[in-house]
């Protein structure tokens, strides 16, 4: 793939993290997006969530299907492991590689036709079967990649840029994922990065499959009047029911919170994600509640963002097929290749 190198050359005092690192090295190549494109916002929030996480590129592995969303792993996190799939493929690979390596973090950036139309349903097994990887939704409602054709996520009643109107029923990728079980599902924008940025990173640090819906409107083919997908709409429609903040567990507590407002989450790493709630009816525990809520939200007109759902006490697919903790990858011969007593024992057991 042809791309676009950033000047090596950079300021000598950037600041850095506490492993040596500057932003710069959380960084990819130059971007080929369009100029405005909610993707390239999204691809400056995770460079920004992994280097305030101190966490070392290479620790991560991002992978993708196609479209322009799934261009843009090669925008950020240069020394990460990367993998850019088949179209709406993602999920396979990522569940295979986090199977054989479990020492790696997932991060699967995808888009609403990658992954709510032809890869429907790989994204539908990924979050039943519980990968644990942070996967990330850039939802523009369009096939931005082939100009612009209406995906199944975009609204009923939505209008393309030449006036089409979208007849059929949008997919919300949130409420299915807190029905197939995902454990920690947010809704996220683009255009708000104050937001974005801890989601992201309490989905990296979350043990379990966790899944960010990005609303990221697309400039070229589905920012104009009549789309629910544009900037104007979602700015005007975004309900936050809370605000999150990361906390791990070396840094200080710096943001002071009103008593009685704040719920508190400790994940299984120690880093507590503390909640500023803004709809105070609203509880990000309640995986019922949250599809309830969100459905008459959605009635009402609104776009629901914040996190959604946490579950504190996640489980993932290592769990359920009670995979070995060093990773297959570790596997010698000997564990691998066990023999024919122990094939002719499996044998029996099943007779
Ligand atoms: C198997 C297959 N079918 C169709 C295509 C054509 N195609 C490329 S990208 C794309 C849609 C991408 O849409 P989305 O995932 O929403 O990404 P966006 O470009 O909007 O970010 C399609 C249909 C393809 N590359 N491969
Ligand atoms: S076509 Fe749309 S989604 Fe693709 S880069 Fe341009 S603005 Fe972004
Ligand atoms: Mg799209």
């Amino acid at each position: 793939m042809s791309f676009l190198p950033k000047p090596k050359l950079h300021h000598p005092n950037l600041p850095t993290n506490k492993l040596g690192y500057t932003r710069r090295d959380y960084e990819g190549t130059i971007s080929t997006l369009c100029a405005g494109c909610g993707h390239d916002s999204i691809s400056a929030a995770i460079v920004q969530a992994v280097f305030e996480l101190e966490i070392e590129p290479h620790r991560i592995a991002k992978l993708s299907g196609i479209g322009c969303s799934s261009k843009t792993p090669n925008y950020f996190l240069n020394p990460a492991h990367g993998f850019n799939s088949v179209h709406g493929r993602m999920p396979s690979v990522a569940t295979g590689a986090n199977l054989a390596n479990r020492e790696l973090i997932y991060l699967g950036v995808s888009g609403d036709g990658d992954s709510a139309s032809i890869g429907f349903g790989q994204f539908a097994h990924a979050m039943r079967r519980g990968v644990d990887m942070c996967y990330i939704v850039e939802n523009n409602g369009v096939y931005g990649l082939t100009k612009g054709q209406f995906s199944a996520t975009a609204d009923r009643g939505s209008k393309s840029k030449k006036g089409q109107v979208n007849a059929d029923e949008g997919i919300d990728l949130v409420q299915m994922a807190l029905s197939l079980g995902a454990t920690y599902v947010g809704r996220g924008f683009s255009g708000d990065k104050e937001q974005l940025v801890p989601l992201i990173q309490g989905a990296l640090l979350h043990r379990g499959p966790a899944l960010l819906d990005v609303i990221s409107p697309c400039v070229a083919f589905n920012n104009h009047e009549g789309s629910t997908r544009s900037f104007d709409w979602v700015r005007a429609h975004n309900e936050a029911v809370n605000r999150l903040d990361v906390i791990v567990g070396r840094d200080e507590i710096v943001h002071a919170q009103e008593p009685g407002t704040v719920d508190e989450v400790t994940q299984h790493d120690g880093s507590v994600l503390r909640l500023r709630k803004l709809a105070p009816d609203y509880d990000a525990h309640d995986r019922d509640g949250a599809i309830s809520y969100l459905a008459e939200r959605k009635r009402a007109g609104e776009i629901v963002t914040g996190l959604l759902f946490v579950d504190p006490e996640p489980s993932d697919l290592h769990a359920a097929l009670r995979t070995p903790a060093a990773g297959l990858n570790r596997l010698g011969d000997a564990e691998l290749v066990p023999g024919a007593a122990a094939l002719a024992a499996v044998n029996a057991s099943l007779r």
